[in-house]
């Protein structure tokens, strides 16, 4: 009798474990600029910047980089140089002159990031990861197709609201970014009960792009600016699937790679708040 009541006791658990999940809900913003529509304080915030900030991100994480911090401004990340770090920064695309790197994926090789510590500012992908904090965002990640897989698995395991919020350009809506947050869409919508309205544009988009690939390249606004640049390997590298299986998290002012803290990464985070309680550079 006392083992039945056991059983039944656990499934009810369950069953209400599973009841509350489907509670939460999935936002997607499509442009910074539409970000007060949402109330962040209480979802995980998950940042896209397909091409490429948020891409180049998960490449420094993969290949060692301890720390970043993303920046609003020049000048402020400019300063961080004196205190040890590489400073990485680009405007339209290309790298600001005085600077390590620009927000290329291959200028962030192992044996150049590993260890290090980098400030990067770049013209929307580290400006929506601002938004995002000053608004109080429960959590702020970073997605790309890189990190796609585990950073879905992550969110589903995480019972909490989510918000995608697309960096797009310049406040405009981008179909790179748009397109990744469907990808991203789909794979949590059986675990999540409401969506907005946006999720399923958004999802729309992925689809239709799966099939005419070329087409909508041809007619993206950035790939077209990255093109003229003559990144075109970047873009491919930026579209592959689960290259660097990281999960960067805003912990402070700093991204953090959590992705070896999956299980309980609050320990992670409380640690590295009690390491650093350090403010952001004066300027
Ligand atoms: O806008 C950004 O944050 C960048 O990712 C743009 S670029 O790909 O470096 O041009």
């Amino acid at each position: 009798m006392a083992k039945k009541a056991k059983v039944y006791g656990s499934i009810l658990l369950n069953i209400n474990f599973v009841a509350m999940k489907m509670k939460k809900f999935v936002h997607v913003c499509l442009t910074p600029a539409l970000i007060d529509q949402f109330d962040v304080s209480e979802a995980i915030v998950v940042v896209i910047d397909i091409l490429r900030a948020t891409t180049t991100m998960c490449v420094a994480f993969d290949h060692g980089a301890e720390l970043m911090v993303p920046v609003e401004h020049i000048d402020e990340c400019k300063a961080y140089e004196e205190q040890g770090f590489l400073i990485a920064g680009e405007r339209s695309g290309e790298q600001i002159a005085g600077f390590d790197f620009g927000n290329s994926p291959f200028s962030y090789g192992p044996e150049i990031v590993s260890g290090k510590k980098i400030a990067i500012t770049t013209t929307n992908g580290t400006r929506a990861i601002k938004a995002a904090q000053v608004r109080n965002a429960k959590e702020i990640v970073v997605g790309s197709f890189s990190n796609i897989s585990l950073l879905s698995r992550w969110l589903i395991n995480q019972n909490e609201h989510v918000c995608l919020i697309c960096a797009g350009w310049r406040d405009h809506v981008t179909l790179e970014d748009t397109i990744f947050a469907g990808a991203l869409s789909r794979r949590l919508r059986p675990h999540f009960k409401r969506f907005q309205d946006t999720a399923l544009v958004a999802e729309t988009l992925f689809q239709s792009a799966n099939i005419r690939k070329r087409y909508f390249f041809r007619h993206s606004s950035h790939y077209n600016r990255l093109i003229h640049l003559n990144l075109q390997e970047e873009v491919k590298y930026a579209m592959r699937r689960d290259t660097h299986p990281v999960i960067p998290m805003m912990i402070g002012d700093e991204l953090h790679d959590i992705s070896q803290h999956l299980d309980n990464y609050q320990d992670f985070k409380a640690e590295i708040l009690a390491k650093r309680p350090r403010k952001s550079v004066e300027l």
